[in-house]
């Protein structure tokens, strides 16, 4: 999964630190056990030498081995702070909501995830976004807990009853980014899946409009009917 928001660009790196360490520790045991088995083989039938390092040698390791646990917690925290921070919206972004990110709300319900745009728009399963432009997403739900979890773009994140809890992201390339749901939150979790919609500012703009038109319309629609079978 290519990460494409700035916090996810930071925790892949730390993923990839993390993965060169891992191999590093693995390559040096086993070379300094082959290194030290054939360096000290006796010949067939005779008794091998028992050999013993010395203060010197141990005190060095052992240091060695300090400084490259304290390196990588360093890096930890580093990379992690860095993947907190909420990044501005870019140049090629929606600039209309100037410093501040584009607030939007996803609920969860069992088992669908729907979106409200500023605009009052709304939309179920796909959402849409400006690229280059910063994202807050509010999660809320109308239920049991569901897992907001769109990995190229963000961590995943729990939609709390009673609470609100933030995604934040900036996606830095027009694309649909899929997410899955990663927690059980009833029978039918397995099909609440999501998808965000990266386009132009033009687009996401054009978008909202016509989502809010259309919604207009339909509800216009319902009250006619309403009120047409009653005078019946
Ligand atoms: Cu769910």
């Amino acid at each position: 999964m290519a990460p494409h928001s700035p916090g996810t660009d930071q925790i892949d790196t730390l993923l990839w630190i993390g993965f060169v360490a891992a191999t590093l520790v693995v390559v040096a045991i086993v070379g300094g056990l082959l290194f030290a088995a054939r360096k000290y083989r006796a010949a067939r039938g005779d008794e091998p030498r028992q050999v013993q390092g010395s203060r010197r040698v141990q005190t060095r390791v052992g240091a060695l081995l300090g400084v490259f646990a304290a390196t990588l917690f360093v890096l930890g925290i580093v990379f992690t702070e860095r993947a907190r921070e909420v990044p501005a919206t870019g140049p090629a972004g929606l600039q209309a909501t100037g410093a501040e990110p584009l607030k939007i709300t996803a609920t969860g319900q069992q088992w669908l995830w729907r979106y409200d745009y500023p605009n009052q728009a709304f939309s179920y399963y796909k959402l849409v976004v400006p690229v280059d432009t910063t994202v807050e997403l509010d999660l809320v739900t109308t239920d049991v807990i569901h897992t907001w979890d769109v990995p190229a773009l963000a961590g995943k994140r729990d939609a709390v009853p009673g609470k609100t809890n933030e995604v934040v992201f900036r996606a830095d390339e027009e694309g649909v980014y899929k997410g899955q749901s990663a927690t059980f939150s009833g029978q039918a979790y397995t099909a609440m899946r999501t998808e965000v919609q990266v386009v132009s500012p033009e687009q996401y703009e054009r978008f909202v409009r016509s989502q809010k038109v259309d919604i207009e319309a339909a509800q216009d629609r319902v009250v006619e009917l309403i009120e047409g079978g009653e005078t019946r």
